[in-house]
């Protein structure tokens, strides 16, 4: 399996090792003619984040209504001494999804001499140069990147990683954004790949007065809204689609059955479209629904650990207990 690890070309000069998994790419089009062809009408929220959709994000990560970023970066700061002495010296940090950097870092700056940092992402070009930026700044930290579709499970066996305990660093609730059978195989797969006494810090969102919630997804300055129809305008720039994005509103719905945020584009008047040569109709009224962000509380994160076979040995939360991240080690019985 080694020959996997392109080892040292010059590209990647500064990392330890990169491992190019080959995740298949994701089929915009097949996805979004078999969103449109459903009833009600859907899209997937991982079309949100082509460049512009991740800086529109970087945008809603500092508004007054989404308090979500601002209360996990607070609690990572709080908890700090508490991590280091559970991870202990030497930890392997491992991030599915490579997000923010401040986030990593602040864990990073946390723990006792940690000793490796591990990126993986789908994008290899994001993830390169993301670790790349780590390696820089952190000389005695072994830093690599693993391109890979990480839903799919973590594939650690063959990698020349340090020894020291594994960590694996999954903030901000990206977790509610997967269906609950989603969430769950992601972390079955996260447990098939740890050992015992390795661990998962996973920030999740909790269920909270739904006031609170809407606005975190419908700010006033319509950042949210430029978001989420950023994902036609999408459709429209690579796929050669015709939607009149001007004539979708931006909604966002508490859903009290499933504990989720909705997220919707409505129709403000009937519309035909093209994608593809493909065309379909939205009647006034009828939304395209394109994201779910899944809350929590602390017993339904609890049993959805539980359930893959981990035992939740730590939760912080803020004081007006907007927000948790959790502590999970492989359960002694599973
Ligand atoms: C990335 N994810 C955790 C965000 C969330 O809160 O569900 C995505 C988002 N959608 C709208 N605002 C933020």
């Amino acid at each position: 399996m080694h020959d996997r690890i392109t080892g040292r070309p010059s590209a990647h000069a500064t990392l330890a090792f990169y491992d190019d998994q080959h995740p298949p790419a994701g089929d915009f089009l097949a996805d979004v003619l078999d969103g449109f062809s459903r009833t009600p009408k859907q899209l997937t929220p991982v079309y949100f984040y082509d460049a512009k959709g991740s800086a529109i994000f970087d945008e809603i990560t500092a508004l007054p209504e989404y308090y979500v970023t601002r209360t996990e970066l607070a609690i990572l700061d709080r908890i700090g001494p508490e991590l280091a002495a559970l991870a202990g010296p030497g930890a392997v940090v491992i991030e599915p999804g490579s997000g923010s950097s401040v986030k990593i870092r602040k864990l990073l700056n946390a723990l006792s001499e940690p000793a490796a940092y591990v990126g993986l992402d789908i994008s290899g070009e994001h993830l390169e140069a993301a670790c790349q930026e780590i390696a820089a700044d952190y000389p005695a930290l072994q830093v690599g990147a693993i391109c890979a579709d990480f839903t799919q499970g973590l594939d650690l066996s063959h990698l020349p990683l340090e020894s020291g305990r594994r960590i694996i660093f999954f903030p901000g609730s990206t977790i509610g954004n997967f269906e609950p059978n989603g969430a769950h195989a992601l972390l079955a797969g996260f447990r098939r790949a740890m050992r015992p006494g390795d661990a998962v810090l996973i920030g999740a969102d909790r269920v909270k007065d739904p006031a609170t919630l809407v606005a975190a997804y419908a700010d006033a300055q319509g950042v949210t809204a430029r978001f989420n129809l950023n994902l036609v305008e999408r459709i429209n720039r690579e796929l050669g689609g015709t939607i009149d994005a001007g004539a979708l509103s931006h909604e966002a719905v508490w859903n009290p059955d499933f504990n989720r945020i909705e997220m919707h584009l409505r129709a403000d008047a009937d519309q035909q479209f093209d994608v593809a040569g493909r065309t379909f109709q939205l009647r006034e009224g009828e939304s395209i629904h394109t994201e779910n962000s899944h809350k929590f509380t602390p017993d339904s994160f609890t049993s959805l650990a539980k359930s893959v076979g981990f035992d939740v040995l730590h939760t912080w939360s803020d004081e007006a207990e907007l927000f948790s991240l959790h502590w999970l080690e492989p359960s002694a019985k599973a």
